[in-house]
């Protein structure tokens, strides 16, 4: 198992260091002119990204849990290999076995910009997985799929990029992209719905999933001044979630009055939008976010 000691003897990267952040989990700090960011070894799980010039983009719960076996609240949770509640197995771990797994770092190096690229691999059932993070003057990341050794039958697995952006307050913010697209509500029966022709804005709990779209998507936050661009590649779905008051409060991870400060623009292929994955073929699902 990698350790903080081992970690710094094999990466001698400047800008990069590891470290035994909350709970005693080991991450990895970048601290560059470009950018600052961390991610923990547990989930391969990003918990800040803050580009040279900007406040911090992404929004970590105050409650959230740093413990083996649990999953961070925050950040950019990986979901795989399915979202949201297993299909069949009630007992399995909602969004997958990835961001509660220990992923191994075996690439770190400076970037083109000055920034850091870091690479972390696992094992989730029959799949081989890659999660490369790019710390920059943009967040790059891409979570690459491949058939683990001796699988002889093509699989399938949904995955997402369960990104948490920090907002002024989720009741002034609205998103753009994502008009002209159907959706699944999943606060009205998992209806499907037909494109709205309007931006998304926030007046109650909202957890929909827009399906068969590759478009980029911008986050308006006039209280910071700022609008966040998120645009991706390999992914044919969406999500945009904010809990709201109630199932905020039946989150033990999810501070009763954190809701205002967070939404979530999550990159994924789920459902109808699901990855069949043919042997010795690859997958990679990737976003790159920006600030402007
Ligand atoms: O992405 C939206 C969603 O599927 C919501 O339904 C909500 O469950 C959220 O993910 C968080 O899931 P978690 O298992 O992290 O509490």
């Amino acid at each position: 198992m990698q350790t903080v000691l081992s970690l710094c003897k094999q990466f001698k990267v400047p800008g990069l260091h590891f470290e035994a952040g909350h709970g005693g989990l080991t991450k990895a700090v970048v601290a560059t002119n470009v950018a600052a960011g961390e991610i923990y070894l547990h989930g391969a799980h990003v918990t800040s990204w803050q580009p040279a010039g900007h406040e911090p983009v992404l929004w970590m719960s105050r409650s959230s849990l740093f413990q083996p076996g649990k999953p961070i609240r925050g950040g950019v949770p990986i979901c795989f290999p399915w979202f949201g509640p297993h299909a069949s197995d009630p007992s399995a771990p909602a969004h997958g076995f990835a961001r509660t797994a220990l992923w191994e770092v075996t690439e770190a190096q400076t970037t083109v910009e000055g920034g850091i690229s870091l690479s972390l691999q696992t094992r989730i059932d029959s799949f081989s997985v890659r999660f490369t993070v790019e710390f920059g003057s943009v967040l790059q990341m891409t979570l690459t799929t491949e058939p683990g050794p001796g699988i002889s039958v093509d699989q399938r697995f949904e995955d997402a990029l369960h990104t948490y952006f920090s907002v002024s307050d989720v009741r002034n913010v609205s998103i753009t992209g994502l008009e002209q697209v159907r959706y699944i509500d999943k606060v009205d029966g998992a209806l499907e719905k037909p494109a709205t022709g309007a931006a998304i804005e926030f007046t109650g709990e909202t957890d929909r999933v827009y399906l068969k779209t590759d478009s980029e998507c911008h986050l308006h936050d006039p209280g910071r001044n700022r609008t966040i661009t998120i645009s991706k590649s390999g992914s044919q779905s969406t999500v945009v979630w904010n809990p709201w008051i109630a199932k905020s409060a039946r989150m033990p991870d999810f501070g009763d009055h954190e809701w205002p400060e967070m939404v979530c623009i999550e990159t994924a292929n789920v459902g109808s939008d699901s990855i069949a994955l043919a042997l010795n073929t690859s997958h990679s699902t990737t976003v790159v976010i920006r600030v402007q």
